[in-house]
């Protein structure tokens, strides 16, 4: 080739591969050659949208490559291929690529010498092809050569060349497609106005498994994408679009979706119209039901007709003919791509959800075991491969994790490499190690999508082989769809509106909008009337279209709507990184010389990756120009992070907002945590809790949650804080957490500090919420208590066997031992102590024992407290209950106060300056008013808290200032309590106001149980508008 050819060649590729949209290389010579080199790099790309390759000498082998890149392709919408001599033999396949191709619109042909032979085969082709609306004319002049002619009809067809017959059945079919397209603008508003509601028909591919299995290629496989035989892990999460009709990868995939929807929806009310008219008397037409034109009438009429024609002219297969007739059975994927990196793990209560299916993909090699390819592979490859025992941990760790959090979803498990296993004997071996070591004991046989052909429970493939001769690969396909086609997620019917919506919001190309900014959207654009927004957002976000989170205890959290999850995952990704794998290394290289990070942090750096500490500036430097609050927050709430317990008294080594990263931390050397539980276990009392399944990244969450809790009461004592140890000092109480196979253990200093009841119980209750929280409740945490500092049989007792203790014994663990209660005494030392331990109080609002808690700031001269005193009895006198610390407080005070309000349902806050200024103390000073308010914000969430305002200086809640401001959740339940008690209206708006706190618990509790009954929790969907 010319040099001038290579160049533009080269640059070219260059350019699809930075996803430009737009290539114009036309009158270069690239001939054949360049064609071919054209069409291999178009075969990799997923975002050229135009090229213009005329003049350019492509002959019939150039064209023969072009052609196969059509028919993969699913971004191209414009080529240009005249003046290049294509003949009659290269149209032939052009016209092959047509009738599969899904994406192209626009297409000219002028100069290319066609005749007859290749116009057939190009009528024939756009028989089956609804996409191609114009056969366009390049015109050439002299000073323009670039410059276009727009027709609608077609004469980029040599005319000359070919019988007027077969032009007139391109040219009607071209314009039938056209004239489709165009009737559906007007379908769209039309649908959009009568609230029409279609089937949803998307669901979530989500690929997971160990390190290196093969995650991307097998995707890349079922996309039929070449085979990429580097490695580059994937970090956090990778997302592609297809349909399941083509297996092909789109840049957007909605739009094809909401065309469909608006096609459907005119092929039923087309039909509806016959009927109605077959009934009705001539001139009478259908009319909307009352309930939907009253949803109309409601409706802001703010919608931008011009809008729909845009949402609908993009890319359309409608199979006009064959839609009408076939049931509903498309489905369309987003493929989720895990990385295979542990510290992820720590997401999947957001990611892994139940309205898809998972391939679940192994290395066979590792399954079958290593030493049967000692002849086989060079020694390095062979040391890559892990263990059979570690191969089979790691699938059962996602079987798990996937039953945890979706366990209604279905797994298809998928073995690589069957280049290197080959056999059918050696699937067959595989199939019952499966099934022995990894299957049947979890019960989860039902969960399983099996090789019906192969007769086997889980799909071989080879991802170097791109043959399309392989049947595995389109097995494997029709599996997947088969699974998720029928399941309710896909079946059911929402408004068209939301669908159209969510198109909206994914072309406003943003990653994430604020919910405002959402609210206008779908208010103004897509008739979605405002009080059906929230709900139209929880429903895409179970889903997993979109990420919008209400639970938090933060209201920034509400503010923003991720449209792109990926966005998600990328920001956390440069806090959150594998400490274990060479990530962290690479990382730190790439912020240091790459993204050339300040000199200032490079300290911060290091602690980050030695400590697990971000400090605020090194976080808004990793966060530069994204929204910090937003990601802080969530970090915080999925405790993910906490503040930095390096700080305070202990060692003051970290600054305030300075965030703990736990899943950042290594475990402890089995030798350092040996030496501290042996050197002190004479010193400590020991409870454990046992859970039926322990995830990864709970403990450190545990850690996360206590420090979050009680920051300026957790600091760390030697040797430190790992992943799976933790030497803290909590309440003046030195304290030792660990974690091994399924347990957590809990060690506490025995330094006189009389009864570990309410410490054990605090520990015990976070677990429990972090089980609820993330786990969906099914860790199954169970309490016990060693008598004497060991973890065995015969030294522990199960809680409930303290509760059932009888003539002061207790039965051990080991069978038929007893033990007297006494040696329990660190912990209980009766029954009744040992029943308070027995409740879980986190569980429901409804099991507390109390209904308010009274959090009050003392006040001069205990003024206020005589106040909220008579508040108490007035409540009393209304049936009532309370917690309020002068009756209730035990002897540790911190503690005793942290028990109550986690008995109690609604937290009063007695508004008062002092109060106020209490809570906004520095993190460090030691104060119960600031302890209480911050742990409730933590457990009892702000739509629970009131505030009561005792002082009259602090009736504008505008002016509320610092934590104490920005605590509360949208607006919240105000009462005035200026006359502590007395006054009859302010105790009425107060008991008004519990009652009703207490009214949306049970319905929240409700409304939880009904959607966990039906599996895809969306039985509020069918009436939008109900009201
Ligand atoms: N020979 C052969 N190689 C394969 C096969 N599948 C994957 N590979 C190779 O295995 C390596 C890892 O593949 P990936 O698909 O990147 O693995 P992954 O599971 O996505 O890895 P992470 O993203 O790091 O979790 C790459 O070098 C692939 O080329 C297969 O079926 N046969
Ligand atoms: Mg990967």
């Amino acid at each position: 080739m010319s040099s001038r050819k290579e160049q533009a060649i080269a640059n070219a590729i260059k350019a699809m591969a930075e996803s430009e949209e737009e290539l114009r290389l036309e009158s270069n010579g690239i001939g054949d050659c360049g064609a071919l080199a054209l069409a291999q790099a178009l075969n990799e790309n997923t975002s050229l949208q135009t090229l213009y390759i005329h003049r350019n000498k492509i002959g019939p082998n150039g064209v023969f490559a072009l052609a196969d890149a059509l028919m993969k392709t699913s971004s191209l919408q414009t080529l240009a291929l005249d003046n290049n001599g294509i003949g009659d033999m290269g149209i032939s396949s052009l016209a092959n690529a047509l009738a599969e191709n899904a994406s192209l619109r626009t297409l000219s042909l002028y100069g290319n010498r066609i005749g007859d032979a290749g116009a057939n085969a190009l009528a024939a082709a756009l028989e089956s092809n609804d996409i191609l609306q114009e056969l366009r004319y390049v015109e050439a002049t002299s000073n323009n050569p670039l410059r276009m002619r727009h027709s609608n009809m077609i004469n980029s067809l040599d005319r000359e060349y070919i019988s007027a017959d077969i032009l007139a059945r391109i040219e009607s079919r071209v314009k039938l497609v056209k004239n489709e397209l165009d009737d559906l603008k007007v379908v769209a508003l039309e649908a959009l106005k009568a609230n029409e509601k279609v089937r949803w028909g998307r669901a979530k591919l989500m690929v997971v498994g160990k390190g290196a299995a093969g995650k991307t290629s097998t995707i890349r496989t079922l996309l039929n994408q070449p085979f990429n035989p580097d490695h580059d892990s994937t970090i956090g999460v990778d997302l592609r679009l297809m349909r399941t009709r083509d297996w092909r990868e789109r840049r957007t995939i909605t739009d094809a979706d909401l065309g469909e929807q608006f096609a459907k929806f005119k092929y039923r009310q087309q039909s509806n119209v016959q009927r109605v008219s077959n009934r009705m008397p001539a001139g009478m037409t259908q009319l909307p039901s009352s309930h939907e034109s009253s949803a109309l009438r409601r409706a802001p009429m703010l919608f931008d007709e011009e809008e729909v024609v845009k949402a609908v002219s993009t890319p359309l297969r409608l199979q006009v003919k064959n839609q009408t007739a076939k049931t509903d059975e498309e489905v369309s994927f987003t493929i989720w791509d895990y990385g295979g990196q542990e510290v992820f793990y720590a997401l999947h209560h957001l990611f892994l959800t139940q309205y898809g299916v998972y391939v679940l993909v192994f290395d066979m090699r590792e399954v079958l075991g290593k030493e049967h390819f000692q002849d086989i592979l060079e020694k390095d490859d062979l040391e890559k491969l892990a263990s059979q025992e570690q191969a089979l941990e790691t699938l059962r760790f996602w079987i798990d994790s996937i039953h945890l959090h979706a366990p209604n979803a279905h797994i298809a498990l998928v073995g690589t490499y069957l280049d290197q296993v080959p056999n059918t004997a050696e699937h067959e071996a595989i199939e019952e190690v499966l099934e022995d070591r990894v299957l049947s004991a979890r019960g989860v046989m039902s969960a399983v999508v099996l090789n019906n052909e192969a007769e086997l429970n889980f799909f071989p493939i080879d991802n170097t082989d791109r043959s399309n001769l392989d049947e595995r690969v389109s097995r494997l396909r029709e599996a997947l769809t088969e699974t998720v086609a029928s399941k309710d997620f896909v079946t059911d019917k929402v408004p068209l509106r939301w669908s159209f919506c969510l198109e909206q919001l994914l072309s406003q190309n943003e990653d994430y909008l604020s919910l405002e900014a959402v609210q206008k959207i779908a208010e103004n654009e897509c008739y979605v009337p405002k009080e059906d927004v929230d709900k139209m957002l929880k429903y895409m976000h179970e889903l997993g279209v979109l990420v919008h989170l209400t639970t938090g205890q933060n209201d920034v959290l509400r503010k923003y709507v991720v449209i792109r999850p990926q966005w998600l995952l990328k920001n956390l990704s440069r806090v959150i990184c594998d400490p274990k794998m060479n990530h962290m290394k690479k990382h730190k290289k790439k912020l240091l010389h790459r993204e050339k990070l300040p000199r200032n942090l490079r300290d911060p750096l290091n602690d980050w990756s030695n400590r697990g500490v971000a400090s605020r500036e090194l976080l808004e430097w990793l966060w530069q120009g994204q929204p910090i609050d937003y990601l802080t927050a969530l970090m915080d709430s999925m405790l993910l992070a906490c503040p930095s317990p390096w700080i305070g008294d202990y060692e003051k080594l970290d600054k305030e907002g300075a965030l703990l990263v736990p899943s950042l931390l290594q475990p402890v050397e089995e030798a350092v945590k040996k030496k501290v539980l042996e050197h002190s276990r004479r010193e400590f009392a020991l409870a454990y809790i046992e859970f039926t399944v322990l995830p990864k990244g709970v403990f450190q969450r545990f850690i996360a949650s206590l420090i979050q809790s009680f920051p300026a009461l957790v600091g760390v004592r030697e040797p430190g804080v790992f992943s799976d140890f933790a030497s803290l000092v909590f309440d003046n109480v030195g304290m030792i957490l660990e974690t091994s196979g399924n347990r957590v253990m809990l060690y506490f200093a025995k330094t006189g500090h009389g009864c570990l009841a309410n410490h054990v119980k605090i520990l015990k209750n976070s677990l429990e919420s972090i089980n609820l929280s993330f786990m969906k409740g099914n860790l199954g945490p169970r309490l016990f208590i060693s008598s004497n500092g060991t973890g065995t049989k015969d030294a522990c007792a199960s809680v409930d066997a303290l509760v059932n203790a009888t003539g002061g014994e207790v039965s051990s663990l080991q069978q038929g031992l007893r033990l007297p209660l006494a040696s329990f005494a660190p912990f209980v030392e009766s029954r009744t102590m040992a029943m308070r331990l027995q409740n879980t109080v986190t569980s429901r609002p409804s099991t507390k024992p109390f209904q308010v808690f009274m959090s009050h700031a003392w006040g001069k001269g205990n003024a206020a407290h005589e106040k909220v005193m008579a508040v108490a009895d007035a409540l009393k006198a209304r049936g009532i209950t309370y917690w309020l610390d002068e009756y209730d407080m035990g002897s540790e005070t911190l503690i005793s106060m942290a028990n109550g309000i986690d008995q109690s349902r609604v937290f009063l806050v007695f508004v008062t300056r002092t109060y106020m200024e209490k809570v906004n103390k520095e993190r460090t000073e030691l104060d119960n008013c600031r302890n209480e308010f911050l742990y409730a914000l933590q457990r009892v969430k702000p739509a629970n808290m009131i505030p009561c305002v005792m002082d009259s200086t602090m009736m504008d809640m505008s002016k509320w200032e610092g934590r104490f401001g920005i605590s509360w959740s949208g607006a919240p339940m105000y009462v005035p309590m200026l006359s502590a008690g007395r006054s009859k209206a302010e105790m009425d708006k107060l008991e008004k106001v519990i009652r009703r706190v207490l009214c949306s618990q049970e319905e929240a509790t409700q409304s939880q149980e009904v959607a966990t009954a039906t599996p895809a929790g969306l039985s509020s969907v069918e009436e939008p508008n109900r009201k």
